[in-house]
């Protein structure tokens, strides 16, 4: 019986794109199927590997009580002796001498279907306003050259270590930088008076500062290089890409509006290596815009799939929905490409746009996510986010499941994880404030976002009764191959950062860190976050296809 079934078993490929290693998980079983083995097959590690261990069990998290087999350097394995009638969970991992890889994405046998995708539609918002396509991409703006160098010096300017470094380049970091330290202008309205606020108290003796966290140890604090920019504001707006290629990850640096200083910041973002040494800065090239707001958005992602993440850097408040996008080439930020919001009244209104990068589909290239925010309580962004491909395609736009908040705020601040281990990533979104700290999560399935879960609403209940507003960052803390959410709080978040497990272990709290600066966190609170996490080693990130017996056609 057993052999008769297995003559049904084959393997089904999905190549979508040639040259691209690109497999589909499907389980392909008549329902009238339940064979006591199953059929795995997966496609090859990019890298030289020296074998695969196919972990399975009963229970989804393969890393508790899971069976392994080391299989050896082969692309598919029946398993046999399953019992009739149970579920079973099956991963692989790819291992040369030195590593292992992570686990592949998770496969069910039999498929119920509730573990895959599903295309169901919660969404009820269309979003109705907006063009189905859009005008985005290779927006060429004023000339490309100008007075003020594209990457300057760093002797200029100071150093920027406060304490002594000792977090090494390929360990798990958390950081959290400050938000403003004074007042400042250019920002959307419904922060003004948070910043206020923050601004009736004395200039707050460091300002600019960035904490370094290994587990929920305050191990090092940094500062933006740059002194004079910090005694006006301070803001540091962080997010962490390994562009250089070499597997660990450096940090972007941009910085918030200065009112009424063309210089400062000009537009300018710095660039620290893995070790939190300066590398440098790059400078928007967009004189204009620099001159009246220069503040900006920090991303990082591999959108062309070279290996390499690029740095996207979005513009503010008067930077009409554009992204920069640089090549760090040479110890330099070198300009790539312009991207544009594909929305032409909120650009034209002079919406800002913080950008997120992401795998959000089965490539093995970042998409980016576009998130907005009310400019100047005149233009609403309606809760919209814009998903583009790699190139800065338009690919959809999503909207949040919450038309209340929509209709009062609507500010979107996107961050890619893969917190399911689906081998993609998820949308999540930060939202403004009167949020109440309420984090939704969205895939990207056929084209189009759909909501899958909400977070348990994050911070403090008197904090999210105040402003509610969220920050995130994703990364892998802990090595299972699926992200840990980081949240970071706007005005009256007292300094905090909250650490969310991953969504198989329900988001739940894993720890809260603090800003060390009382003072600040009093007075303002704010924290920008971002995670250094594991990485797979580079190509041993594949995807497993389950096969499993199917009825030959009929005739
Ligand atoms: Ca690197
Ligand atoms: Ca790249
Ligand atoms: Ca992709
Ligand atoms: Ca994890």
């Amino acid at each position: 019986m057993e052999n008769l079934r297995s003559s049904f078993f084959f393997k089904r490929y999905f190549p979508v794109f040639p040259g691209l290693v690109f497999f589909v998980a499907a389980l392909l079983c008549a329902t009238d199927c339940r064979a006591e083995q199953v059929k795995l097959a997966w496609d090859p590690s990019p890298d030289t590997v020296t074998g695969y261990i196919l972990f399975y069990g009963e229970q989804s998290d393969l890393t508790k009580s899971a069976t392994a087999i080391d299989v050896g350097n082969v692309l598919q394995y029946t398993v046999i002796n399953l019992a009739a009638g149970k579920t079973y969970y099956f991963a692989v991992k790819a291992y040369n001498a030195d590593v292992q890889s992570g686990f592949s994405n998770i496969v069910k046998y039999p498929d119920t279907g509730t573990t895959t995708t599903s295309a169901a539609s919660t969404s009820s918002i269309p979003p109705n306003t907006l063009p189905a396509t859009s005008s985005s991409s290779s927006v060429p703006i004023t000339s490309a050259s100008s007075s003020v160098p594209a990457t300057f010096s760093t002797t200029s300017i100071a150093s920027g270590i406060l304490t002594t470094t000792t977090a090494e380049g390929e360990g798990n970091h958390i950081m959290g930088a400050k938000g403003a330290g004074s007042t400042t202008g250019g920002t959307p309205a419904v922060e003004s008076e948070h910043r206020a606020s923050a601004a009736a108290d004395p200039a707050f003796t460091d300002q600019g500062a960035i904490a370094i966290f290994e587990n929920s140890d305050l191990v090092s604090q940094l500062s933006v290089g740059w002194d004079a920019y910090n005694a006006l504001n301070g803001e540091a707006r962080i997010a962490t890409g390994d562009i250089d290629g070499d597997g660990k990850d450096e940090v972007i640096i941009c910085l918030g509006p200065v009112a009424g200083n063309a210089e400062i910041p000009g537009g300018k973002f710095q660039i620290l290596d893995d070790d939190f040494t300066n590398l440098g800065w790059g400078q928007i090239e967009w004189p204009d815009y620099n001159a009246i707001n220069g503040e900006c958005w920090p991303a990082c992602g591999d959108i062309d799939g070279d290996g390499v993440d690029e740095i996207l850097i979005g513009m503010g408040v008067g930077g009409q929905g554009r992204i920069e996008v640089f090549k760090f080439k040479n110890g330099q930020a070198v300009h790539e490409k312009w991207i544009k919001v594909g929305w032409e009244e909120y650009c034209e209104a002079g919406g800002g746009v913080r950008p997120a990068c992401g795998n959000i589909n089965f490539d093995r290239k970042d998409e980016i996510i576009l998130g907005l925010y009310p400019v100047n309580d005149v233009f609403l962004p309606e809760g919209k986010f814009e998903v583009l491909n790699g190139n800065g395609k338009h690919l959809t736009w999503g909207v949040v499941d919450w038309p209340e908040y929509n209709a009062l705020n609507g500010e979107t601040r996107p961050a890619c994880g893969d917190i399911n281990r689906t081998v993609r990533d998820e949308i999540l979104l930060g939202l403004g404030p009167g949020s109440g700290g309420r984090i939704p999560v969205y895939s990207y399935i056929l084209g189009a976002v759909t909501l899958k879960t909400w977070l348990s609403p994050a911070g403090e209940p008197a904090y999210r009764d105040e402003n509610g507003e969220t920050r995130l960052s994703c990364g892998d803390m802990d090595g299972d191959g699926m992200d840990e959410i980081l949240v970071g709080f706007g005005h009256g978040g007292q300094g905090m950062m909250e650490l969310h497990d991953d969504g198989l272990h329900d988001f739940s709290v894993i720890s809260r860190l603090q800003m060390s600066d009382e003072d600040y966190n009093m007075a303002s609170g704010e924290t920008y976050p971002a995670i250094r996490g594991k990485k797979l080693p580079k190509g041993m990130n594949f995807f497993l296809k389950l096969t499993g017996g199917e009825k030959p056609k009929q005739h």
